[in-house]
C-alpha cells in the first residue's frame, strides 16, 4: 500500500496533509487531491506520473514548468484581465519539481484549483463555448513562446505514419491472438489511412505552423468553476511542439460526442452539431485572430483526424495485450476503438455541415 498523506510531505507544501481522494478518470497517471490542516490551507493535487510512458521525467518536468510559468507571467501582467486560475508546481523538498519514492516512482504536486471541477461529457453547448474559448485562450496565450523551446515529451505522438506502422506491426504478429475479433476495425482503418495522412503532408510542406500545442485537449483537461466559466487548463505533460488542428481536433472528439469515450451502445454515439458549434464559435473566439487559412480550413477534419488516431491506438493497444492504457474489464480498449470509430462514422456523414459551421464563423469560403 502506497501511503499518499507521506508522500504529500515530501513537498514544499502549507499546513499538514490529512485526508486524500483518488481523483479523475485519466488513463495515464494516478491522481490524488490532498486535503490539509488547517482548514484554511490551500488543496493540492499530487500526481503519481506513469514513468513507463513518461521516461524522462526531468525533461518532462521542464517542459511543464517554462509553460505554467509563461502563461502565469501572461496572468499576473495583463491589464485586460486574463480569466484563468494560476497553475503551478510544487517544489519537492529535496529538490527540484518532482519526488522519486523507494520503489521507483515518480510522484508532483500542482496547487488544487479551489473548487474547480471537470465534465467527462460535455453538459450542454454554454460549457462547450467556454471549454472552446479555454482551449483557444491556451493556445493563444503561449503563441509568443517558440515552439521548439518545448522537448517532445513523447516523440511521434500524433504522427499517422508511425502509429499506423505500429497498428500494423502488432496486427501481423499478432501476441495476443486477438486480430480475429478485429477484422472489420481493420478494414475501417486501411480504408481511411491514406486521408488521414492529410495533416502531416500538410505540415511537412510548411503549410502549418509549429506552435506550442497542448495534445491531450481531452473536455475533462478543463476546469470549470461553479459559475461554469473554463477557468484552468491541466493535464500539461504534453504540451510540446505540434499543430493547432491536433489540439482542436481532439477536443470535438469528447466535447461534441453525445456519449461517452468508451461507449458500449454504439448507436448512441453521434457528433453533436450545435455542441460542435459552440465550442468552435468559443474557440476561434479566442484563437481565430492566430490561426492561418490553412489551419481554419482543416479544422472540421482534424475533429474527423484526431477519433481516428485515438481509435487506432486504442485498437493497437488492444492487439498488444492493453499494455498502454489503463483498463477497467477485458476488452476495454476494444470497446473504446469500436466507440471512436463510431464516432469518426457519424463525423462523415456530417462532414458538409461541420465545414459549413466552420466557414460560416470564419466567415470564409474553402
Ligand atoms: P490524467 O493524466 O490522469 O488525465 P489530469 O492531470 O488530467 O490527469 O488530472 C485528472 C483530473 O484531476 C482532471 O481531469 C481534473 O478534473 C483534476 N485536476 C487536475 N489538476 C487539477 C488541479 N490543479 N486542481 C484541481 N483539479 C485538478
Ligand atoms: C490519454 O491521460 P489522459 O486520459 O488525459 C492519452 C491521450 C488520449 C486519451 C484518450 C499521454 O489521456 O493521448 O487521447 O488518453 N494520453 C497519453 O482518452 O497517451
Ligand atoms: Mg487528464
Amino acid at each position: 500500500m502506497i501511503d499518499i498523506l507521506k508522500i504529500a510531505k515530501e513537498f514544499r507544501i502549507g499546513g499538514i496533509p490529512i485526508s486524500y481522494e483518488h481523483f479523475g478518470s485519466g488513463h495515464i497517471n494516478d491522481s490524488y487531491c490532498i486535503s490539509m490542516s488547517p482548514e484554511s490551507s490551500p488543496d493540492y493535487l499530487l500526481q503519481r506520473i506513469n514513468h513507463h510512458i513518461f521516461t524522462d521525467i526531468t525533461l518532462l518536468t521542464d517542459n511543464i514548468l517554462k509553460v505554467t510559468k509563461y502563461i502565469s507571467e501572461k496572468i499576473y501582467s495583463s491589464e485586460a484581465g486574463i480569466p484563468f486560475a494560476e497553475l503551478h508546481l510544487i517544489p519537492a523538498c529535496s529538490s527540484g519539481f518532482f519526488y522519486k519514492d523507494s520503489e521507483g516512482n515518480f510522484w508532483r504536486m500542482y496547487n488544487f484549483i479551489k473548487g474547480s471541477r471537470s465534465f467527462d461529457l460535455v453538459p450542454g453547448p454554454m460549457l462547450a463555448y467556454e471549454g472552446g474559448k479555454a482551449f483557444g485562450l491556451f493556445l493563444n496565450l503561449t503563441s509568443g513562446m517558440e515552439a521548439k523551446s518545448l522537448e517532445e515529451t513523447l516523440k511521434n505522438f500524433h504522427n499517422i505514419e508511425t502509429r499506423l506502422e505500429a497498428f500494423r506491426k502488432i496486427r501481423s504478429e499478432d501476441p495476443c491472438g486477438r486480430v480475429g475479433e478485429t477484422v472489420a476495425e481493420i478494414s475501417f482503418i486501411e480504408d481511411r489511412a491514406d486521408e488521414m495522412h492529410t495533416i502531416l503532408r500538410l505540415g511537412r510542406s510548411g503549410r502549418l505552423p509549429l506552435r506550442v500545442t497542448h495534445n491531450d485537449t481531452k473536455f475533462n483537461n478543463i476546469l470549470f468553476n461553479s459559475n461554469n466559466k473554463a477557468i484552468c487548463i491541466v493535464d500539461l505533460d504534453t504540451v510540446m511542439p505540434g499543430y493547432s488542428l491536433y489540439d482542436f481536433g481532439d477536443a470535438i472528439r469528447t466535447g461534441a460526442n453525445t456519449a461517452a469515450e468508451d461507449e458500449s451502445e454504439l448507436q448512441k454515439i453521434t457528433i453533436d452539431l450545435e455542441l460542435f458549434s459552440s465550442y468552435s464559435k468559443g474557440f476561434l473566439e479566442t484563437a481565430g485572430d492566430i490561426l492561418t487559412h490553412d489551419e481554419k480550413a482543416h479544422l472540421a477534419f482534424s475533429a474527423r483526424f484526431m477519433t481516428f488516431i485515438i481509435g487506432l491506438r486504442f485498437l493497437t493497444d488492444f492487439l498488444a495485450g492493453d499494455t498502454y492504457y489503463k483498463i477497467r474489464f477485458p476488452g476495454h480498449n476494444l470497446q473504446r476503438a469500436r466507440a471512436q470509430f463510431r464516432l469518426l462514422q457519424s463525423m462523415e456523414e456530417n462532414t458538409d455541415s461541420m465545414k459549413k459551421i466552420i466557414s460560416d464563423l470564419c466567415k470564409l469560403t474553402f
